[in-house]
């Protein structure tokens, strides 16, 4: 019974997914470039400090690009690991730990090995020792053909935990010209990683009443890394691949300063929980389409678990044979992102559990007053969220997609 309870709640996602419009498979074919940034948070996306913008290089991709405004990291005790994850298996992290670490070799359908069925050649770049996390073997597991790690790149700057993200880019991308097309390449920057200290000599931003605190150095690091992804998107022009590639930006999770003062006098407003629990949630989605099209602001709740499904619909790939939990950004529903927490979010409201789990001691916000409302207006999809989480726990505990599809 709960296999069959599972399994239909994977139907349902298939169902709600499975639209066939106009932009199914428009991009088949294309190369695929998802850069995942270490700590990327949304709060400061088009924001200046004393004048000066924090992500310029960002801002500017954006506005060739689609934005998703209300996007949401998934992860939990896993962090990086964990946002890689959710992005390519479109399940959730689990409660405690790493997928990575705990069940590599359990089965998942992952955004890697598909495309590889579908002819792409299949790369990861992180310029870091290649067993953190435990990512030989996850990688292996997930049908990369190789694994660019520190080994392979040469040290010829370096900037906090490795080599720098400018660095980073221009060797990826010099492997790449090498690699058989068409490609997915998932690369993961390092350089904003906590404690976000980086020399002075490549600190450009005045961040004014934020010095020497160490918001003052996220936001500076965060400039560091925007630098980089412009020198990146020009190198990728460059070398042709500008209109024949899917280059996907987003943050993998939150920068772990929570003090709300930082961020009331950032933004200049009195922040109350659901604003906090935004800001520490979500973190940006750029999508930019090999002909710029679509470009624009989406302000619809989105999360890591839509990316899969949402790559292979532009693909032309359909997902009604794999296990997923995300939904398809390239159509209009009513979208339910769950966060690992058993926070969830719709197009009305907003669910912020409480700390026992107990249902009622939870916070519903309605998203429009952006006050709270009436607890039972969040039953449903409580439910649903713990149903949710729960049924993707068993999937990656119980091994249950070979059972499935043994079945
Ligand atoms: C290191 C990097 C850091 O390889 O992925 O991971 P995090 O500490 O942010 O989870």
């Amino acid at each position: 019974e709960e296999m069959d309870a599972i399994k239909n709640l994977f139907q349902h996602k298939s169902d709600q997914r499975s639209v066939q419009n106009e932009s199914f498979g428009k991009y088949k074919n294309s190369n695929v470039v998802v850069v995942q940034v270490e700590a990327f948070m949304n709060f400061m996306i088009g924001k200046s400090i004393n004048g000066e913008e924090i992500t310029p290089n960002f801002n500017k991709l954006m506005k060739e690009s689609m934005y998703f405004s209300n996007y949401y990291h998934q992860t939990g005790q896993g962090r990086t690991s964990d946002a890689d994850f959710s992005s390519h298996s479109s399940l959730h992290p689990l409660p405690s730990g790493s997928v990575f670490v705990r069940y590599p070799e359990h089965k998942y359908d992952m955004l890697p090995t598909i495309l590889k069925d579908h002819g792409y050649s299949p790369n990861v770049f992180h310029a870091y020792d290649s067993s953190f996390w435990n990512r030989t073997i996850m990688y292996n597991h997930m049908g990369y053909n190789r694994f660019f790690s520190k080994k392979d790149y040469t040290l010829d700057e370096v900037l906090g935990w490795s080599l720098s993200d400018n660095s980073f880019f221009k060797q990826s991308l010099n492997e790449m010209k090498s690699i058989k097309q068409p490609f997915y390449s998932f690369l993961i920057t390092l350089s904003s990683h906590h404690p976000y200290t980086i020399p002075k000599d490549k600190q450009e931003l005045d961040v004014g009443e934020f010095s020497d605190t160490i918001f003052g150095d996220y936001l500076q690091s965060i400039h560091y890394v925007d630098d980089a992804l412009g020198n990146f998107t020009e190198q990728m022009k460059e070398q042709g691949l500008w209109d024949n590639t899917i280059l996907v930006v987003y943050g993998d999770h939150d920068n772990s300063i929570k003090d709300k003062p930082y961020y009331e006098q950032f933004l200049g407003k009195k922040l109350n929980d659901l604003d906090m629990e935004q800001i520490m949630n979500q973190v940006p989605l750029l999508i930019h389409l090999p002909d710029g099209s679509r470009a624009g602001e989406y302000s619809e709740a989105s999360g890591q678990l839509d990316m899969t499904p949402s790559l292979l619909h532009l693909l032309g790939i359909s997902t009604d044979s794999y296990h997923m939990l995300g939904n398809n950004l390239f159509v209009e529903d009513d979208r339910f992102v769950v966060l690992r927490s058993g926070a969830f979010s719709d197009r009305k409201v907003f669910y912020i559990p409480s700390p026992n789990g107990i249902f009622e001691n939870g916070s519903c916000y309605d998203l429009n007053s952006r006050v709270t409302t009436t607890v039972s207006s969040c039953r449903v999809g409580f439910d649903q969220a713990k149903f949710q989480l729960s049924s993707s726990d068993q999937v990656i505990q119980y091994d249950l997609l070979s059972k499935l599809n043994e079945k």
